[in-house]
């Protein structure tokens, strides 16, 4: 158990998890009143088993900082804010939502968010508020990154997948930075593992020389946005020397004739060079990956927000399947998982496009650079109103410009979140939420193989004094827009009284009777089920569900991993209660190797690489440009990438880094000298969309021809006397809505085109 917390006054360690990526490494802290005086790693948490990176260390400047908000706040006819209580912010969000319904149709409101890093759980109600209201479409950050990714992913395995690169000969990287970004358990001990181990492989496609890279065996420093020549390239070097395994590729690619066909065609020496890599390089990883037992490769943004992206998450995955490198340890697996199966809306037909521009809608989300287009048009199936939980797309979507915009051209908004940040600026409504510490949540990045873990986090302080956590938010919402008769929940109110198995035959018949109650039910099994759990964590009822939902899909695997069915009313219920009872993460499932295949849809153990359209893709290459640069433009600017003290936007305070606390522009030492730049100077960076000024650091990783900003720079932030300020720059400030990947949508974020300028004296 938790060991007692400054909930009930003493100041001893607490067990919760970072929440500041995707790892949600188990921490503990030591508390005195609501500070975090101290954090040191969870050395009993399942997975992390104590390790963290240093941001961890920093999370009191997320808890508590100036920047909170405490009172519900709503905008004046000039712009400002004026806070207002809770009743009356409930009524005039139900009131907004209500009246564009009732106007133009419940899919004119647009949800966005529900995909922070480690925060998920909220997400549930707010999915079942939307779903009770008939909203038809919605997107998160997911749709600025991975959906090229989720695309290919769906049409060769149907499954999403994830390296087990523990184990891993091979372990590639395809436009990722491990080191600073992690993205998966230790990963800085994983990299120098692997980097220490003469029997194992690091290759690592970037055109810096990031600290990853540094360990690598293999760096493959290309040419920003040449990705796809490059892999071709190896590919077409496996397929032309017989490097592949056939023996895998008869039995489980049998259908590979059209690929085989384009890969024989690759003008290997042609794009070695576009790509300005040596061809022995790519020999000599081709005839590595040949040789490995075990390929586990990682794509991230180097890629999924540059040219060509679908084509070259589709072409990096080759890699491996070339290899055989399937259905066995230290291989891409698929996984289990313990999250949220989508919306639970009635099937709609046509909601696969956009219904303004007709833009390609996957795996349910809208493309975040088409958001704004469907909005600032007349046309009558626009978005006319907005809720945003969680998110904050004025500051990192494409074209911050157009994001206001477009907020300010709604009929109404809301956005649900900790802080004043730039998106609530925009917002009709804005209702403060309580800390990801202050309320029971989750990650459901639950994306392991063999095992896989889950982690519910507990409160360890009291909700800040005005703030409210999600579920009750969107209960209140749903309720005043009488979505759903508290009345006729009181039998299952009572029902839960009696214990879990009495509760169950209730739910079961409520829901068989109720049928559109079943969009609702996490908000239903919050006030129903709730109020029977253990203190603080009433806003875990909706994970019922979903751990019986796990449990009847993986039955073996969620029994084999230590759940009970005789433990408690069903084998879902028994794995609920080891969630809510454990401090320290439960494995949920235990899969055998030889049981990818059931986690998969495609059924009949094969993997389905002859993809028309990207082969299509694929053979149209040669036409495709190299370089995006021109006279105007001679330099490309990777907006946005990720360094030790930079954590999406989750904190605000920029006295939380400990270095780089300008966000400095990265700069090579040629393109430094013919600008006349030295380190700390300033200069202003242009692109097609705006222009900021950055802080110069000239460093030997950099490309010639090609520069960084971090990304998380450019948020307000009031000072000691409620001034505020902002440092660094705003990303998104010079990235464009129309600079995507024609396939997915997704943006072009780390291959903008730019020039530098001096600033003026005085
Ligand atoms: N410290 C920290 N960690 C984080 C986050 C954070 O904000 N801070 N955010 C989290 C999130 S949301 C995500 S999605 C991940 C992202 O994690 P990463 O994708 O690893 O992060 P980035 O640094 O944005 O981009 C990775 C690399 O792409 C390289 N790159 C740029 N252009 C190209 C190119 O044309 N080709 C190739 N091959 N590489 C290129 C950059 O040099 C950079 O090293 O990080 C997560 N982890
Ligand atoms: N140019 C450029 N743009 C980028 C990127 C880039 O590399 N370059 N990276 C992109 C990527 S990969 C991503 S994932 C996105 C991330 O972009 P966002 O989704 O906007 O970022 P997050 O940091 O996840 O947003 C977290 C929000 O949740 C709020 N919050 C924190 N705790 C709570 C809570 O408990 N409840 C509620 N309701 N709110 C809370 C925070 O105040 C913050 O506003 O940025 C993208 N934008
Ligand atoms: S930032 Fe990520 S890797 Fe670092 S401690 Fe937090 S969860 Fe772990
Ligand atoms: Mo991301």
């Amino acid at each position: 158990m938790t060991d007692t917390t400054s909930l009930n006054g003493a100041a001893e360690w607490s067990k919760t998890a970072c929440i500041l990526c995707e790892c949600a490494c188990g921490i503990e802290v030591k508390l005195e009143d609501r500070q975090f005086v101290r954090i040191r790693g969870n050395k009993e948490h399942v997975e992390s088993k104590g390790y963290t990176c240093e941001k961890a260390l920093r999370l009191d400047h997320y808890q508590n900082n100036r920047g909170r908000l405490t009172s519900p706040m709503r905008r004046t006819a000039e712009g400002t804010y004026e806070e207002i209580d809770w009743d009356t912010a409930i009524a005039e969000v139900a009131g907004g939502l209500g009246r564009v319904r009732d106007a133009h149709g419940a899919g004119s409101i647009f949800r966005y968010g529900g995909t922070g890093q480690t925060n998920h759980l909220f997400s549930v109600y707010g999915q079942a508020l939307a779903d009770g209201i008939g909203v038809l479409y919605e997107s998160n950050s997911i749709a600025q990154e991975k959906t090229g990714e989720v695309w290919v992913e769906v049409n060769m395995l149907g499954a999403h997948t994830r390296p087990e690169l523990s184990k891993s000969e091979v372990a590639i990287f395809v436009g990722k930075n491990p080191w600073q970004s992690h993205s998966f358990p230790a990963a800085r001990r994983t990299l120098k593992a692997i980097a220490n181990d003469p029997e194992r492989a690091l290759i690592v496609f970037d055109p810096k020389r990031t600290k990853t890279a540094e360990l690598a065996d293999f760096h493959i420093q290309l040419r920003p946005g040449t990705d796809a020549f490059c892999i071709a390239a190896i590919l077409g070097i496996l397929v032309r020397d017989e490097l592949v395994d056939t023996e895998f590729l008869d039995r489980h690619v049998t259908d590979r004739a059209a690929l085989v066909d384009a890969l024989r065609t690759v003008p290997i020496d042609d794009y070695a060079t576009r790509c300005d890599v040596p061809v022995a390089q790519l020999e000599a990883v081709a005839q590595r990956l040949s040789k490995a037992k075990s390929i586990g490769s990682f794509e991230d943004l180097g890629i999924e927000q540059g040219p060509n992206s679908t084509l070259v998450s589709y072409l990096q995955r080759l890699l491996w399947v070339l290899n055989g490198s399937f259905a066995k340890p230290g291989a891409n697996q698929p996984h289990s998982w313990l999250g949220m199966r989508g919306s639970r809306r009635p099937a709609t037909p046509g909601l696969d496009r956009t219904p303004v521009t007709g833009a390609r809608v996957i795996t349910g989300l809208v493309p975040c650079n088409s958001i704004p287009e469907e909005i600032l048009t007349d046309h009558p199936d626009r978005f006319r109103a907005m809720i945003i939980e969680s998110s904050n797309p004025v500051h990192s979507l494409a074209d911050s410009k157009k994001f206001r915009e477009a907020m300010r051209a709604l009929e109404f908004s809301v956005v649900i979140d900790v802080a004043m940040t730039e998106t609530a600026r925009q917002a009709d409504i804005v209702l403060p939420a309580s800390s990801a510490y202050e309320k029971c949540e989750a990650s459901f990045f639950t994306f392991h193989f063999p095992d896989n873990v889950f982690y519910l986090r507990k409160p360890i302080v009291e909700p800040l004094p005005g703030t409210l956590a999600e579920p009750e938010i969107y209960a209140r919402i749903a309720e005043k827009m009488g979505l759903y008769d508290l009345d006729a929940l009181q039998p299952l109110v009572d029902a839960a009284k009696h214990g879990r198995s009495t509760f169950a035959h209730a739910y079961a018949e409520f829901i068989g009777n109720n049928p559109p109650a079943y969009a609702l039910s996490p908000l239903i099994l919050y006030r129903t089920l709730g109020p029977t759990l253990p203190a603080g964590l009433d806003g875990a009822a909706a994970l019922w569900e979903l751990a019986c939902n796990v449990a009847e899909a993986n039955p073996v695997q969620v029994e084999r991993a230590g759940s009970d069915p005789a433990a408690a009313e069903s084998l879902g219920g028994a794995l609920f209660d080891r969630i809510l009872e454990s401090d320290d993460g439960v494995v949920f499932t235990q899969h055998d190797y030889d049981e990818v295949w059931d986690l998969m849809f495609t059924w009949d153990e094969q993997l389905r690489v002859d993809n028309p359209e990207m082969i299509e893709k694929l053979l149209d290459l040669s036409n495709q440009p190299t370089d995006y640069r021109s006279d105007e433009f001679p330099l490309i600017l990777a907006a946005g990438e990720r360094r030790s003290f930079t954590a999406n936007v989750i904190i605000r305070d920029p006295d939380w880094r400990k270095n780089d606390r300008d966000g400095a522009l990265h700069i090579s030492q040629p393109d430094a000298d013919s600008y006349g730049l030295e380190n700390g100077d300033r200069i202003r960076v242009v692109t097609a969309t705006g222009s900021a000024e950055a802080m110069v650091e000239v460093t030997d990783t950099m490309r010639e021809g090609h520069i960084a900003l971090p990304n998380g720079f450019g948020l307000e932030f009031p000072d000691e006397d409620g001034e505020h300020r902002v440092v660094g720059v705003s990303p998104n400030e010079l990235t464009a809505l129309e600079w995507r990947d024609d396939f997915a949508g997704t943006p072009w974020h780390k291959h903008v085109p730019a020039r530098l300028e001096t600033i003026a004296a005085g």
